[in-house]
């Protein structure tokens, strides 16, 4: 208990702003410009019209999006929004995304995204998806690398706090999802908090991927109440298991900063998951009643549907005949981490409060597993000895250890959180080989392809929880950092210090090679099957369905089709379909229509986009493009007239003419 007081004090100190010298007292003096190196300029330095060698997917936290990035200039590209509503492009408020943000609660517009899984086929990226996790209200989205786009999302239920996830095995099979807290499930859910041991439990979810369009929950394991914290799979020799890291087996519900810290030794789950799927596809496992939503954008149509679903196959812990699924092996101390080597052998724990970091070893495992070599069980799950399983401890590491990655030359890279810096060191020998330090108070770490088996190293990127001093203030919020340093040599090189946007966790790089050559550049128009496209100007129209007008409208440079409308009433709901008839490569239009509640719409080459508008008032609404699309954008632009509800004026539309010409369609 005393220890625990300690370790508390040195964390609690992290958050405090007496916390700078503190950290700096551990970075030898401290001083910024000593620790770059004269050449750091040269290697980050892309000169203009030059490409990035790497793209990064960077996690945004809680702003629910995924930034991209290229490394090694840190310049920022894209924003992509994944869980939350992204005004700039009409994500989330055009009719045909808005479907991509249902779910069993109804719409919910925002959501906090920490964790980037990038596709792989026998262990390498393969640059077709990145997925990312929705913590809050549970969720799997996956983003088309074709696209840049999130083209489908998933509800996972039975979850609460979607932070472990998402983890994908080494031919993208699936994507899984644990959840954090653990909660009662079933219809045993009005229970009082401190029943937690005896009615709440963890579920950990198995959702296939790699097919687009048909993400589904393909089974999901029932397991004792822990908090499930992060995971990797295993591959090659490992390739058939995860491993989870869990905190928490103290089983508390309350103060959980002192109540889950109390145990020397929390654990990592193994899971067999081929056997697991063996298991669900013999009619093992139960299934169980559940709502959930499940989303997606079709690339024909441009228009998402979200469908819910009721059932999911449950594998349950205690069902005698799943024995042989779950391991616990014992890791200290509340671990965090839980990363798997290039070679699949070895698995890095990493306990926050922990002064070593485990290294625990697949054959071991299995070993251990054949002679059960056990001590004892938790919950009906067999504990592993930890001394059989343990391929060594690294000494000394430093405090704090939260995530490894690896160069594939074999050294990891732990990044420490309390002692902000991260630490090289060799995989067979357990030694510290370098540390650097990070401004500060690292989290997680990211190095190209470094959880896959085919690491591309070459750098290492930081990602920071507190910024301080490294910026220009803006205010009490300052910008997030991210730091990229060398690894091609011995000794880790910081080269640049670059800002971010939201609260990156975790991020993931791939070669840009792998993305560039399927870039899309437009939807082609012949291919659109938008119900309400318009192909060409001659097919624009305004038509009337009760107090629904629906106006087919078409945006080329640089006009809007039409752009003169007549005979709206009060009353009436208006859904502008603008279909964008570009067929050139970065041509986008926007539009917007004043006094819209929503956002405005941003329209490709060769897509539809819908954007619902209702009066509040009589009068003269003008509307126009966003985007600046040519030089002569700024008269792209148009009128719609609203009169009372009790008007005649009858509905016409036009453009370049003098008088809009009555509708042929009204109903
Ligand atoms: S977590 S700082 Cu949300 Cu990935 Cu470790
Ligand atoms: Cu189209 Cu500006």
């Amino acid at each position: 208990m005393k220890k625990n007081r300690i370790w508390l004090v040195v964390l609690g100190l992290v958050s405090a702003s007496a916390s700078i010298p503190f950290l700096n007292s551990c970075h030898k003096g401290g001083s910024t410009a000593s620790a770059v190196g004269g050449d750091a300029a040269a290697k980050v330095y892309v000169a203009p019209g030059k490409y990035d060698e790497f793209y990064s997917f960077v996690s945004g936290g809680f702003n629910g999006q995924m930034s991209v990035y290229g490394l090694p200039s840190g310049r920022m590209f894209r924003i992509i929004p994944v869980f939350s509503v992204f005004p700039e492009n009409g994500y989330g408020y055009s009719e045909e995304t808005k479907p991509m943000l249902n779910t069993s609660h109804g719409f919910v517009p925002w959501d906090d995204l920490h964790h980037i899984a990038m596709s792989e086929t026998k262990g390498e990226q393969d640059g077709r998806w990145a997925f990312g996790n929705a913590n809050n209200t549970p969720r799997i989205g996956r983003v088309d690398l074709k696209t840049f786009r999130t083209t489908e999302i998933i509800e996972v239920p039975n979850s609460a706090g979607n932070h472990s996830s998402p983890f994908i095995t080494e031919n993208s099979e699936y994507v899984v999802a644990g959840t954090r807290f653990s909660v009662p499930v079933d219809d045993n859910a009005d229970v009082p908090i401190d029943s937690y041991k005896k009615n709440f439990q963890g579920s950990i979810s198995f959702i296939k991927a790699d097919e687009p369009g048909k993400m589904d929950i393909a089974f999901q394991l029932r397991l004792p109440g822990v908090n499930f914290d992060l995971s990797r799979a295993g591959k090659g020799k490992s390739h058939g298991w995860f491993f989870f890291s869990c905190y928490n087996s103290e089983q508390a519900s309350t103060l959980l900063e002192v109540n889950a810290s109390q145990k020397d030794k929390d654990f990592i789950l193994a899971i067999n998951w081929k056997k697991a799927e063996e298991y669900a596809k013999a009619g093992l496992g139960k299934k169980e009643k559940v709502t959930y939503a499940h989303n997606y954008l079709d690339e024909t149509t441009h228009t998402a549907t979200s469908t819910i679903k009721n059932e999911v196959l449950v594998l349950d812990y205690r069902d005698p005949a799943l024995k042989d699924l779950f391991y616990f092996i014992p890791c200290p101390k509340s671990p965090h981490g839980c990363d798997t080597d290039p070679t699949g052998e070895y698995i890095v724990g990493s306990g926050k409060l922990a002064a070593i970091i485990p290294v625990f070893s697949f054959t071991k495992i299995q070993k251990a597993i054949a002679n059960k070599t056990y001590d004892g069980d938790f919950d009906g799950i067999p504990v592993i000895n930890y001394e059989s399983v343990l391929h060594g401890e690294v000494q000394k590491p430093g405090l704090g250890p939260l995530h490894t990655e690896f160069d594939g030359k074999g050294f990891a890279y732990t990044s420490f959180f309390v002692s902000s810096e991260i630490v090289k060191w060799n995989i067979e020998k357990l030694e510290v080989v370098d540390r650097v330090p990070t401004y500060y108070s690292i989290g997680h770490l990211s190095i190209p392809g470094g959880p896959t088996a085919k690491p591309h190293g070459k750098y290492v990127i930081a990602y920071n929880k507190i910024t301080k001093d490294r910026y220009l203030p803006t205010g009490p919020e300052l910008t997030q950092s991210a730091q990229l340093y060398d690894i091609s040599g011995e000794k880790m090189k910081l080269l640049l210090d670059f800002p971010t946007t939201g609260e990156p966790h975790y991020a993931e790089a791939i070669p840009a090679e792998l993305l560039v050559k399927n870039s899309v550049k437009i939807f082609k128009i012949e291919d659109n099957k938008h119900p309400y496209v318009a192909k060409g100007e001659k097919e624009t129209k305004v038509t009337r369905q009760g107090n629904q007008v629906h106006v087919y409208m078409t945006a080329i440079r640089s006009h809007l089709t039409p752009d003169n409308i007549e005979g709206v009433k009060l009353g009436d709901e208006v859904y502008f379909h603008v279909t964008n008839l570009e067929q050139d490569w970065d041509v986008p239009h926007g539009f917007a229509i004043k006094g819209a509640n929503n956002a405005e719409i941003l329209i490709m080459p060769g897509e539809t986009c819908t954007l619902k508008w209702k009066p509040d008032r009589i009068g003269m609404f003008p509307f126009y493009c966003t985007d600046f699309c040519s030089a002569l954008h700024q008269e792209m632009q148009g009128y719609l007239r609203v009169s009372p509800a009790n008007s005649k004026v009858e509905l016409s539309f036009g453009t370049g003419k003098k008088a809009a010409e009555p509708t042929a369609s009204t109903k």
